[in-house]
C-alpha cells in the first residue's frame, strides 16, 4: 500500500494552487530528511535492552547540504528536499478579495512591515504512545494509540495491513493532552507497531520519551510575512496585502491547513474591502509541522494586530479607536469573506456582536483609568508598565460530521458512545450534560465512551475546536430520538397522549399526576419484548444513533488584555492583569471552559515570551528538553479574568461554537503591545514584530537599560 504512493492528502479548491504532498515512509528509505526521522527498529523484553541495542547500531550516512532557513530554500541552485520534485515550494496559494492595488491607490496611509512570527512544540504532560496487540487466530488488531482521530488511524492501518477495518480496533485512551500534533496521519510508529506485532505475533509496546518527542512528534514553527495595510485619514481599513512564507518541515501530510488557517484567520473582526493574500509553504530539512492549538490563527492575528497597531501610531488615533472603527457590524451577518478556509468552503462568519465583546474587555482591564492615571503615576515611580489588547476571531466546529449513540440500559443508566477521541477537554461532563438536559437524567447515571473505534465506528476526530459543535449536536439529536421513543412507549403504556407526559428524574411521568410514571430503564425493557413482536418501522431497544454535519464551521471571537510589567534591566515580565472576554455562543459548561481559556492562555504565554524552539544550521535542535526549552511554569502564568458575550450560532440547534484553542491565539500580539507600551518603545522608534520575544530577545532588540 504505501509503496502505491503518498497517502492522499486532500487540497482545497483553490484556483492556481500549488499543492506538492509528501509524506513519510515508516521507516526512511534513501534519504532521511530531518534529524529524528526513524531509521530502525529495535524490539526488546525491556527498555534496557532496547536503549543498550540501539547503541549498537552503526548508521552510515553521506552527508547531504542541509535547508534549515524558509528563504534560502526557495533560492535557485538550492538542494531540494524532495529530489522528484526539483524545488523546495510545498504549496502555494493566493487568496483576494476586492482589488488592492485600487485600494492602496486611494489610501492616505499605506504601511509596510516584515513579521516572524514562531511557534513552538505542544508539550502535552504525556507524549505519544502506541501498543499494538494481533490476535492471529481471530485476525483481529488491537491498537492503543494516543492518537486524536482514531477513526482514521483505524480505516488506514487496515488499508495498510490489509485487514478490513471491522478487523482492527483502535482504541484512544485517557491521555494527559494532545493540543493538534497527535492528530497526524501517520506517525511511523502507529504502522510498524501494528506490522511488528502481526509478524511476531505478540503485543509490542512504544512509549514517546520527551527527547523523542522534541523531534519525532510534529511542531508548528515559522512564519515570514511581508504585510502591508492601506487605510484613509480616519483609520478605516481600505485593504490588507500580505505575502508569507510557512514552513512545513520535511513532510507535509497534514495538508495546507496551517497557512490556510493564518491566511484566512489574518481577517479578524474587521471590514477588509481588499485581502490579497499569497502563502508559500516550504520544505525544510527539519521536523514536520501541523497543527498545534490554534494551528496557524495566532500568526495571521499577530500580522493584523500589529498592522493596526502600527497604523494607529501613524495616523494618531488611539489604538483601540482604530479597531472599534474597523469592527463588523452585527447586522453584517453572515459576513462573507469571499476566500477558501481550511475546510474547503468559502469562509463566511456565522454570527457575532463584536463591540460590546470589547467594551466588556476594555472594562475589565480598566483600560480608561489604566491609561489616564495609573500607567502615569506608576511611570513617575519609574516602573515600566504597558498595557496591549487585540481582537481575533476564529473558525471552529468545522465538518464534515460526528455521531454518537445513546443507550438507556435497563437499570435506568444511560450510555453514549461517539468517535471523537478526549485528552482533556472534560467531554465526558459537557456531554453528559447534554444527554441530562434531553432525558432527565442525573448527570451521574450516564456513561460516556469515545475514541474507541469498537463502541462507535463512524467519525472523524478531536481538532479544529470542533468537538462541542459537531459531537455535541450528535449528542443532542441521538438523546431526543431517544426522548421521542421514551415518551411513544410511555404513552402506550397509559395509553395517553405524548403531550400529557413529562420526562425527568429519569422517569416519565403523566402531569400533574406525578405518581402515575415509568422509570426509562423499565421502558427500555418494554423496548426490548421477550413475546409478541417489535411493530414493523421501529427497533428494538430505546436507543439512538444520529449524525452532525455543518455544512461550514461556527466561528467564535475575543478579546484579550492584559497589563504587563517589564523590568528595565533584566527585561524580565510581570503580568498584573490578564483578561479574556470571549463569544463563543451557547455555553454548555462555564467552568470547563474557564479551564479551557486558561490552557489556552497558558499556552499563548509559552509561545509569546518562553518557548523557541534553536535549530543549529545542521537542522539538530539545540534546545531538545524541558530544562532548555522553557515552558511557562505555575509562577509565570497570572490569575485571569474571564467573562462571555453569547451569539449563538445559526448553524447548529445548540447554537455553540467552539472554545479549545481560542485562549492560546491572541496572546502574542497582547504581549508585544504591552511590552512596547511598557518600554515606550514608540517613541523611541523601536517595533517589537516578532514574536517569540524573551528577556535575552529584548535585550538584543533594544539594548542597554530599557528606559
Ligand atoms: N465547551 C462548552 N461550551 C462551548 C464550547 C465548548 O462548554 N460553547 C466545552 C466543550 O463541551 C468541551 C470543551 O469546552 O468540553 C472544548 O470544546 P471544543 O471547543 O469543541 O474543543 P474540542 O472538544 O474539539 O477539543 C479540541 C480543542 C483543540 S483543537 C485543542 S488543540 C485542544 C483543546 O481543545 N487540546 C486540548 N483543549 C485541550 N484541552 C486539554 N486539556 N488537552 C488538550 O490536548
Amino acid at each position: 500500500y504505501w509503496q502505491a504512493g503518498p497517502l492522499l492528502v486532500p487540497a482545497p479548491p483553490i484556483p492556481g494552487l500549488i499543492f506538492n504532498a509528501r509524506t513519510q515512509v515508516p521507516l526512511a528509505k534513501d534519504k532521511v530528511r530531518h534529524a529524528g526521522e526513524p531509521l530502525a527498529v529495535v524490539i526488546a523484553e525491556s527498555r534496557y535492552i532496547a536503549e543498550d541495542a540501539l547503541e549498537d547500531i552503526v548508521v552510515e550516512l553521506e552527508a547531504l547540504p542541509v535547508i534549515v532557513d524558509i528563504e534560502a530554500a526557495l533560492k535557485t541552485g538550492t538542494t531540494p528536499v524532495h529530489d522528484d520534485l526539483g524545488t523546495n515550494v510545498a504549496s502555494h496559494a493566493r487568496q483576494f478579495k476586492g482589488d488592492y492595488r485600487s485600494a492602496a491607490a486611494k489610501a492616505a496611509l499605506v504601511l509596510r512591515r516584515r513579521f516572524h512570527y514562531e511557534h513552538g512544540i505542544s508539550s502535552p504532560i504525556e507524549t505519544r504512545g502506541v501498543v499494538a496487540q494481533w490476535d492471529a487466530r481471530g485476525r483481529q488488531m488491537t491498537i492503543w494509540d494516543t492518537t486524536q482521530a482514531p477513526v482514521f488511524v483505524r480505516n488506514g492501518l487496515a488499508a495498510i495491513l490489509g485487514l478490513g477495518e471491522r478487523q482492527v480496533r483502535v482504541i484512544a485512551p485517557f491521555v494527559g493532552g494532545g493540543f493538534g500534533p497527535k492528530i497526524m496521519m501517520f506517525y511511523p510508529e502507529e504502522v510498524t507497531l501494528p506490522w511488528i506485532a502481526m509478524r511476531l505475533n505478540r503485543p509490542i509496546k512504544w512509549i514517546e520519551d520527551r527527547f523523542e518527542h522534541f523531534f519525532a512528534t510534529t511542531h508548528e514553527r515559522g512564519q515570514i510575512h511581508d504585510a502591508e495595510i492601506a487605510l484613509d485619514r480616519e483609520g478605516r481599513i481600505l485593504g490588507v496585502k500580505d505575502v508569507f512564507f510557512h514552513d512545513t518541515g520535511a513532510y507535509n501530510p497534514y495538508g495546507l491547513t496551517v497557512p490556510l488557517n493564518s491566511q484566512c484567520t489574518l481577517l479578524g473582526p474587521y471590514v477588509i474591502p481588499a485581502y490579497d493574500s499569497t502563502f508559500t509553504a516550504v520544505f525544510t530539512n527539519l521536523p514536520i509541522v501541523t497543527p498545534y492549538r490554534g494551528a496557524g490563527r495566532q500568526h495571521g492575528v499577530f500580522v493584523i494586530e500589529r498592522l493596526l497597531d502600527l497604523a494607529a501610531h501613524a495616523l494618531g488615533i488611539d489604538p483601540i479607536e482604530i479597531r472599534r472603527r474597523n469592527l463588523i457590524p452585527p447586522d453584517a451577518f453572515p459576513y462573507k469573506n469571499e476566500i477558501i478556509y481550511q475546510d474547503f468552503q468559502p469562509l463566511e462568519y456565522d454570527s457575532g456582536n463584536y463591540a460590546p465583546v470589547l467594551d466588556k474587555a476594555l472594562a475589565a482591564i480598566g483600560y480608561e483609568a489604566f491609561v489616564r492615571h495609573e500607567q502615569p503615576s506608576m511611570r513617575a515611580q519609574g516602573r515600566c508598565v504597558g498595557i496591549g489588547v487585540a481582537c481575533y476571531v476564529e473558525g471552529t466546529g468545522i465538518g464534515p460530521y460526528e455521531g454518537a449513540k445513546v443507550q438507556v440500559q435497563t437499570n435506568g443508566k444511560v450510555s453514549v458512545a461517539t468517535g471523537v477521541g478526549t485528552q482533556g477537554q472534560g467531554h465526558f461532563t459537557s456531554f453528559a450534560q447534554i444527554v441530562a438536559d434531553e432525558l432527565g437524567v442525573d448527570v451521574r447515571d450516564i456513561d460516556i465512551v469515545t475514541g474507541d473505534t469498537d463502541q462507535f465506528y463512524w467519525g472523524a476526530g478531536t481538532f479544529a475546536s470542533r468537538g462541542a459543535v459537531v459531537a455535541g449536536n450528535a449528542v443532542s439529536a441521538a438523546s431526543q430520538a431517544v426522548r421521542k421513543k421514551a415518551l411513544k412507549l410511555a404513552a402506550e403504556a397509559f395509553e395517553c397522549s405524548e403531550a400529557d407526559l413529562v420526562v425527568a428524574d429519569g422517569k416519565v411521568s403523566i402531569t400533574g399526576i406525578p405518581e402515575k410514571f415509568i422509570r426509562l430503564g423499565e421502558l427500555a425493557q418494554r423496548a426490548n419484548p421477550m413475546r409478541g413482536a417489535v411493530t414493523p418501522g421501529t427497533e428494538p431497544g430505546l436507543e439512538s444513533t444520529q449524525y452532525f454535519g455543518p455544512a461550514k464551521g461556527a466561528t467564535s471571537n475575543g478579546v484579550h488584555a492584559a497589563i504587563i510589567e517589564v523590568d528595565p534591566d533584566t527585561f524580565e515580565l510581570k503580568i498584573l492583569k490578564y483578561v479574556v472576554v470571549h463569544d463563543c455562543g451557547t455555553v454548555i459548561n462555564p467552568l470547563i471552559l474557564e479551564g479551557q481559556i486558561h490552557g489556552g492562555v497558558a499556552q499563548g504565554i509559552g509561545n509569546a515570551f518562553f518557548e523557541k524552539l534553536s535549530f543549529d544550521e545542521q537542522g539538530q535542535l539545540q534546545n531538545a528538553s524541558l530544562a532548555d526549552y522553557l515552558l511557562p511554569t505555575a509562577l509565570d502564568v497570572p490569575r485571569m479574568e474571564l467573562d462571555h458575550t453569547v451569539t449563538p450560532s445559526p448553524l447548529n440547534p445548540l447554537g455553540v461554537k467552539g472554545a479549545g484553542e481560542a485562549g492560546a491565539i491572541p496572546v502574542g500580539a497582547v504581549f508585544v503591545q504591552a511590552i512596547e507600551d511598557a518600554l515606550g518603545l514608540k517613541d523611541k522608534k523601536v517595533e517589537l514584530n516578532e514574536v517569540p520575544l524573551s528577556p535575552s530577545r529584548l535585550f538584543e532588540l533594544i539594548g542597554g537599560r530599557g528606559t
